[in-house]
C-alpha cells in the first residue's frame, strides 16, 4: 500500500520579533504529530514558516532602521536555528517573501477577480497593528482594539473588497456537514461552538487590500494596492505545497498533499482559519482542509505570553537549561492541548524530576546497569522460563498501548498519549519493584526466572521508547541505541515495531549516563 499523504502546518509568525514559548509550543505540537506520522507510515508534509509583511513588520524594520526586506532576513534566521535546536522536523519552511509564495497570491486573487467576488470600495473604520485586524466602531471596547486592548488607528482609505458575507450560509452548511460526517472541521467543540454562533450573527465583507503603506504583495489588477496581510499569508498553506506555479512538477505536489489534514493555530487566529480561509478556499473552487485545531494559551502568572507583551521567555534559554526533550514534554505533558494552561518553572522542575528523572530515566538505568551486573551486558535468553502472570500484565500493558496512543494522538490528545505511555513505564517500574531481580540474582536457581525479568522489562523499555519518540525524539534513539537496536527515527510501522518479543537475545546493552540528570529544585 503506498503511504498516504498527511500535510500539516503551524501558523507562519509574524517577524516583527524572535520565537518565544507561545510560538514554539505549536511548532513543538505540531512537530510531536508530524514524528507520529511518520512512524505510522504516512507521506508526511510538515510546513512552518514566517509572515513576513504587513504594517507591523514594517514598523519593526523602520525602529532597527533597516528596509523590511533586510530585517526579514535578519530574523527568520533566528527562527529557523530555534527550530533546529528544539528538533523541529519540518519539511518546508515558507516565507511569505519568496518569489513562489507571491506568485501564487497573486494567482489567487486575479482568479477571484475574475469570478466577480471582489469590488472596490472606501473603507472608513479602525486598524489594529500589532493584530493586523480591522474594526468597525461599534467592536471597540473602550476605544481599544477588542482582541489584544491595544490601541488602534483609524484609517480611511480606497480598499478592494472580498464578497465575504455571501459565505456565511455556505459556510454553516460546510460545519454542518463535517459534524454529521464525524470529521468536525473546528477543533475542539468549545472553539467551534464560538465560531458557528459568530457566523450566524452574519459575516460582512472583507478589505483585502490596503493602499496607505506598501510593504505587502501588489495586487496585480489595482495599482498601488498591496494585498492585506492576512489574506496574503493564509495563502502560505497552498502556495507551499505548488499553488500558482506552471512547473508541473509544483502542481504534481499540490495534487498530492492538498487539502490539508490539519492547521495548527493558537485560539487567537481562529476566526482567520475557520471563517475567512474556507470562504476564501470556496471561492476559489479549492478543496477544504481536513480541520483546523485551536489550542490555548500558554500563561505565566495568569497573563498571555507573548511577544508584544514582552513577558516571553527564550525557547533556546529553557531547552539548555533543561534539555531539548524535556522541555518538549513539559509542554506537551503538563498543559492539556486545546485549554489554557498556566507554566512555571515549578511545575516543569516537578515534571522534569518525577516523571522523566525518576520514571523514566531511572528504570532504564537501573535495569541496564543489571543487565551489566548479571547478564555482562548482554539482552538475558528468556526462552528458559515459562510467562509468569507478573510478566503477562506487563506485556498486557504493552499490548494495549499502540491503539491508546494513537486514539489520543487522533484526538490531538498529547497529554493522553504520554499518559498511556506512562502507564507502561509505571507498570514496568512496579514490576521491577514486585519481582526483585537483586534477590533473584543471589541464587543459580532462580537464575531462568531472573533472565525473564529482565527481558519483560527490557522489552517494554523497547515498546515505551517507541511512542516517547514523537515527543522526546532524542532520548528514545538514545534508548535504542544503547539496546543495540538501531536507529528508531527509521521506524516506520510503529504498531508492528511494537509487537511484543521482538528484543533480539545477545544485544549488547550499554548504561550510560543518566537521561534526564535530576534538577535541583532549590538552585531554580
Ligand atoms: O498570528 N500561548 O503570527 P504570530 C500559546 N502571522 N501560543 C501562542 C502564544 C501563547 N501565549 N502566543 C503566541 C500570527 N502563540 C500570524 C499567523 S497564519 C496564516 C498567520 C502562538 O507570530 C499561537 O500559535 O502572532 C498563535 O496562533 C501564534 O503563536 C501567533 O503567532
Amino acid at each position: 500500500m503506498s503511504p498516504k499523504p498527511f500535510y500539516l502546518t503551524t501558523p507562519i509568525y509574524y517577524v516583527n520579533s524572535v520565537p518565544h514559548l507561545g510560538t514554539a509550543y505549536t511548532t513543538i505540537a505540531a512537530d510531536a504529530l508530524a514524528r507520529y506520522r511518520r512512524m505510522t507510515g504516512d507521506d508526511v508534509f510538515f510546513l512552518t514558516g514566517l509572515d513576513e509583511h504587513g504594517q507591523k513588520v514594517a514598523q519593526a524594520a523602520d525602529e532597527h532602521g533597516m528596509s523590511p526586506q533586510e530585517w526579514c532576513d535578519s530574523i527568520a534566521p533566528r527562527f529557523l536555528e530555534t527550530w533546529e535546536l528544539l528538533d523541529i522536523s519540518n519539511d518546508d519552511f515558507i516565507r511569505t517573501t519568496q518569489e513562489r509564495h507571491k506568485r501564487g497570491v497573486q494567482a489567487f486573487w486575479t482568479k477571484l477577480h475574475d469570478e466577480g467576488y471582489l469590488y472596490k470600495g472606501a473603507y472608513e473604520g479602525w486598524y489594529c497593528v500589532p493584530d493586523e485586524t480591522f474594526h468597525a466602531e461599534d467592536q471597540l471596547v473602550d476605544g481599544k482594539c477588542p482582541g489584544c486592548g491595544r490601541d488602534v488607528e483609524f484609517i480611511r482609505e480606497e480598499n478592494w473588497f472580498f464578497k465575504l458575507s455571501e459565505f456565511a450560509q455556505p459556510l454553516l452548511e460546510f460545519y454542518a456537514t463535517r459534524e454529521a460526517e464525524g470529521r468536525p472541521f473546528i477543533r475542539p467543540e468549545t472553539r467551534r461552538n464560538e465560531v458557528v454562533s459568530f457566523v450566524e450573527g452574519g459575516l460582512k465583507d472583507l478589505s483585502i487590500s490596503r493602499t496607505t503603506f506598501s510593504w505587502g504583495v501588489p495586487l496585480p489588477f489595482a495599482d498601488n494596492h498591496v494585498t492585506y496581510v492576512w489574506i496574503d499569508a493564509l495563502l502560505n498553506y497552498i502556495t507551499a505545497v505548488g499553488y500558482g506555479s506552471d512547473d508541473p512538477a509544483d502542481a504534481a505536489r499540490f495534487e498530492r498533499y492538498w487539502p490539508a489534514q490539519v492547521h495548527f493555530v493558537g485560539k487567537d487566529i481562529i476566526r482567520f482559519h475557520c471563517v475567512i480561509w474556507p470562504a476564501m478556499l470556496m471561492a476559489a473552487g479549492l478543496p477544504l482542509p481536513d480541520s483546523v485545531f485551536a489550542h490555548g494559551f500558554l500563561l505565566t502568572k495568569g497573563e498571555k505570553m507573548s511577544k508584544s507583551k514582552g513577558n516571553a521567555v527564550s525557547p533556546a534559554e529553557l531547552a539548555a537549561r533543561f534539555g531539548v526533550d524535556a522541555y518538549r514534554y513539559y509542554f506537551l505533558r503538563d498543559v492539556q492541548f486545546g485549554a489554557d494552561g498556566s507554566i512555571s518553572m515549578e511545575a516543569m522542575v516537578q515534571r522534569i524530576n518525577g516523571d522523566l528523572a525518576n520514571d523514566w530515566g531511572n528504570l532504564c538505568s537501573r535495569l541496564f546497569n543489571m543487565v551489566g551486573k548479571y547478564f555482562d551486558g548482554r539482552v538475558p535468553d528468556a526462552n528458559g522460563a515459562g510467562e509468569e502472570e507478573a510478566d503477562a500484565a506487563v506485556r498486557a500493558v504493552a499490548d494495549s498501548l499502540p491503539a491508546r496512543y494513537e486514539a489520543a494522538m487522533t484526538a490531538f490528545d498529547y497529554a493522553g498519549a504520554l499518559e498511556a505511555t506512562w502507564d507502561l513505564i509505571k507498570a514496568t517500574n512496579r514490576y521491577i519493584e514486585e519481582s526483585a531481580p537483586w534477590n533473584l540474582a543471589k541464587s543459580d536457581e532462580t537464575r531462568a526466572r531472573l533472565a525473564a525479568v529482565l527481558y519483560t522489562a527490557l522489552e517494554a523499555v523497547r515498546v515505551a521508547a517507541l511512542f516517547c519518540a514523537p515527543v522526546m525524539p532524542r532520548t528514545s534513539a538514545e534508548v535504542w541505541r544503547r539496546m543495540s537496536l538501531g536507529d528508531i527515527g527509521a521506524v516506520t510501522d510503529i504498531e508492528a515495531a511494537a509487537k511484543w518479543g521482538q528484543l533480539p537475545s545477545d544485544n549488547p546493552v550499554e548504561k550510560g549516563d543518566p537521561l534526564f540528570p535530576r534538577i535541583d529544585k532549590d538552585a531554580e
